[in-house]
């Protein structure tokens, strides 16, 4: 069996597997390399003067782990500055945001070709490799200027961008022409993936076949949907330990019998926190009744604080949190309780299973992992109700969910007091139908798919080595 080696700007692997930090992403990829016995390989976090390129193998649990040291030069301009400051915002249509330096796109690129250098001498004939999200597009384009004909697959985790707004990135042909190197290319939804096709469509005059192979630039690569989910048997482990029980007791004693509503967000402008409190905010307004019998627990991670935006959004958030519990918070109840901290899966558990409603409501979200994990963590026999953004991938598959758009203050107040009012039958009839979702998409299934439809990809005359295998191009769903 050959090996696989997973590829990402941060490498996850839990060093202790039982902390119950780890998401189901780290430890479903963890999975994989046990059964591949094959290596994740990333950048380590720690800055160093001079680039080495020196690697460092470790065991993590099982898993070995390859990671390189960067220069501060390179965290500044390829991290901070191409990825976060300007593919992120682009793809999560904040072109407002998106901060176009030509000294930004040096470094992403002088970076992914370092990781090139010190990867490309470790992979051997067999070795399948699958690169992860938008810091490392590059990747496969760099690897096969150093000889490598393996096959190469990519997921990107976030939103694909509207070809109109992609146009604003300069050097975007370039950025695209170099995925032309990679055998597969993954989307979380349908849409995402017709995004890009209908970009090499229109600026390039490519062609898409009706199995998903995308032609242009005298290339060829084959496209797949490919929804992520969360570990469920994971979740649910989770949700019954003791600590999961214990944090369930404790939330819902301190809810002191009014319904509760959960938003567990990284704090990013792409999750719609300020227009999510806006919305509540305008509920407040709207239900006068229903003030004090309702509580919204938010809780919002520091994220990416090198950047200015981020610190500039959490600036607003404080602000507006300790306005709405100003005006309309009484002696003995507060709107909001907002936490700028993370919880560990098991209490995470217990806290969706305590809240009446789960407010899942970015702006645009490549699938969104939250409005999983809350309705996995429901009691089937009284479960809340999801209220989730239309503009989450995951509203593709979570139909059964109160859809909502996020940017109207009005619609979500509306939606919050449908969520509040649902009778039980409604609850448990949305429920089952949300639980077989997040069943059928769980993490080990969308590893699976991406594993076998990069086997599968057949690239004849790309000269990637793969001529004459046999196996028709399957990725799923495409
Ligand atoms: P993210 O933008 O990070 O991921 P999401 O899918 O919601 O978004 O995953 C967040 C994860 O972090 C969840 O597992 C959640 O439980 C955890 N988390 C959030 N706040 C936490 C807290 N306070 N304490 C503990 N854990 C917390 C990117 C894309 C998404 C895509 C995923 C996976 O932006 O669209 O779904 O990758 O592909």
């Amino acid at each position: 069996m050959s090996r696989l080696i997973v590829v990402s700007n941060r490498v996850s692997a839990p060093k202790d597997p039982a902390s119950g930090s780890a998401g189901g992403l780290a430890m479903a990829l963890s999975a994989a390399l046990r059964k591949y016995d094959g290596l994740w390989f990333g950048w380590s976090g720690e800055t160093v003067e001079k680039f080495t390129g020196e690697l460092k193998i470790e065991d993590r649990a099982g898993v070995t782990v390859g990671l390189v040291d960067l220069e501060a030069q390179d965290v500044d301009e390829y991290y901070n500055g191409y990825a976060n400051k300007t593919l992120w915002p682009l793809f999560h249509h904040r072109t407002d945001l998106a901060a176009y330096e030509r000294s930004y796109g040096e470094g992403y690129e002088r970076t992914n070709a370092r990781f090139a250098d010190v990867l490309a001498p470790l992979i051997q004939p067999d070795d399948i490799i699958w690169i992860h999200d938008y810091h490392m597009i590059p990747m496969a384009r760099d690897l096969r200027r150093r000889g490598i004909t393996n096959r190469i697959g990519f997921f990107l985790h976030t939103p694909w961008p509207a070809r109109q707004l992609l146009v604003t990135l300069p050097h975007h042909r370039r950025l695209v022409e170099s995925m032309f190197d990679f055998d597969l290319i993954g989307f979380h939804t349908r849409e995402w993936m017709e995004l890009f096709q209908r970009y090499v469509e229109v600026e390039e005059k490519g062609t898409v076949t009706p199995d998903g192979e995308v032609r242009a630039f005298g290339r060829s690569v084959q496209t797949g949907v490919f929804p992520i989910g969360i570990d469920v048997d994971e979740f649910l482990t989770a949700r019954n330990s003791v600590l999961g029980r214990r944090t369930y007791d404790r939330m819902s004693a301190s809810a002191a019998f009014r319904s509760m509503m959960v938003g567990v967000d990284r704090l990013d402008y792409s999750k719609g926190l300020e227009e999510r409190l806006s919305g509540y905010e305008q509920f407040l307004r709207d239900n006068p009744d229903k003030r004090g019998e309702v509580f919204l627990l938010q809780v919002t991670p520091i994220s990416r604080d090198d950047v200015d935006t981020y610190q500039d959004i959490r600036a607003r958030l404080d602000a507006l949190a300790g306005r709405i519990n100003g005006e309309f918070a009484d002696m003995d109840w507060q709107p909001i309780r907002y936490l700028n901290r993370t919880y560990r899966r098991d209490q995470l558990a217990g806290i969706y299973r305590a809240a009446r409603v789960g407010l899942v409501t970015p702006l645009r979200d490549g699938m969104n992992l939250v409005a999983k994990e809350y309705v996995a963590a429901q009691n089937p026999d009284d479960p809340g109700v999801l209220v989730l953004s239309r503009f989450a991938g995951a509203a593709e598959q979570m139909t059964e969910a109160l859809l909502v758009n996020p940017f109207s203050r009005e619609e979500l107040s509306d939606a919050i007091k449908k969520a509040l009012d649902m009778p039980l039958t409604e609850r448990r009839r949305r429920w089952e139908a949300l639980m077989t979702v997040v069943q059928d998409t769980d993490v080990s299934i969308w590893r699976d798919a991406f594993v076998s439809a990069l086997q599968a990809v057949v690239r004849p005359g790309n000269g990637n080595g793969h001529a004459g295998d046999d196996g028709a191009a399957t990725a799923h769903a495409a």
